[in-house]
């Protein structure tokens, strides 16, 4: 099994959710377009297209690398707001009081995966990263701290929810590969992964 604080919850979206989702998700495609984000340094384009909800966007290119921001790389334009449905599944899920910051949503067509990887660039690390998938299956491995740590690979479908937290929040994990045509859910194929993130800490108590 991963590591403490690793849970995957299989179908926690019905197929009725999962198509509302879809719903919200092309709503914040039409006001920040998918654009492809490329490599720091090289320039290398990912094979996965990319945008984001939220006060905050995790966004990559050649010259100023991985990071976040409140404005679209390309159309310079405030992030549109996190859809609800994956507030709430946050409540649910994130044992974290604060709400995420960061909804980056990844869409894969054919052929496009993932490397292995940490996600570090958040301030916070004591919130787990929560991963909603859409649409086809996906294998996805998920190791170690170390990224020559053990892996261990599972398939993803449309309406899984994956909470990243504890140990396993600074896990090196990707994807694999995405079986086309595994579901019907999206009109034009594909997968969807999105996930929420809290960027920056809580704000201190004052009670
Ligand atoms: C976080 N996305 O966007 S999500 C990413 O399916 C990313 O698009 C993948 O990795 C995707 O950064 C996987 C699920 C996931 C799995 C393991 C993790 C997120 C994780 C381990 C630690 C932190
Ligand atoms: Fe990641």
């Amino acid at each position: 099994m991963a590591g403490e604080g690793f849970q995957l919850i299989r179908r926690a979206l019905s197929p009725g959710e999962q198509r509302r989702l879809v719903k919200a998700v092309e709503a914040v495609a039409k006001a920040a377009p998918f654009y492809t984000p490329t490599m720091p340094r090289t320039g290398k384009p990912f094979s996965v297209r990319m945008t984001n909800a939220g006060p905050l966007g995790w966004v990559s290119d050649k010259v100023g690398g991985y990071r976040y921001q409140p404005t679209h790389p390309v159309t310079g334009e405030a992030w549109p707001a996190i859809p609800k449905m994956l507030l709430q599944l946050w409540r649910a899920h994130a044992g974290y009081p604060e709400p995420p910051e960061a909804c980056l949503i990844n869409h894969y067509e054919t052929g496009a995966r993932m490397g292995s990887h940490q996600d570090r660039d958040e301030q916070e690390l004591a919130a787990p990263v929560l991963s909603v998938s859409l649409g086809d299956d996906a294998v996805f491995h998920v190791g170690g701290r170390k990224r020559d740590d053990p892996k261990e690979r599972m398939t993803l479908q449309s309406g899984d929810v994956v909470v990243l937290g504890k140990e396993s929040r600074l896990a090196y994990h990707g994807i694999d590969r995405v079986f086309a045509g595994s579901s019907d859910l999206l009109a034009d194929g594909g997968r969807i992964n999105l996930t929420l993130r809290r960027v920056t800490p809580s704000p201190a108590r004052t009670d």
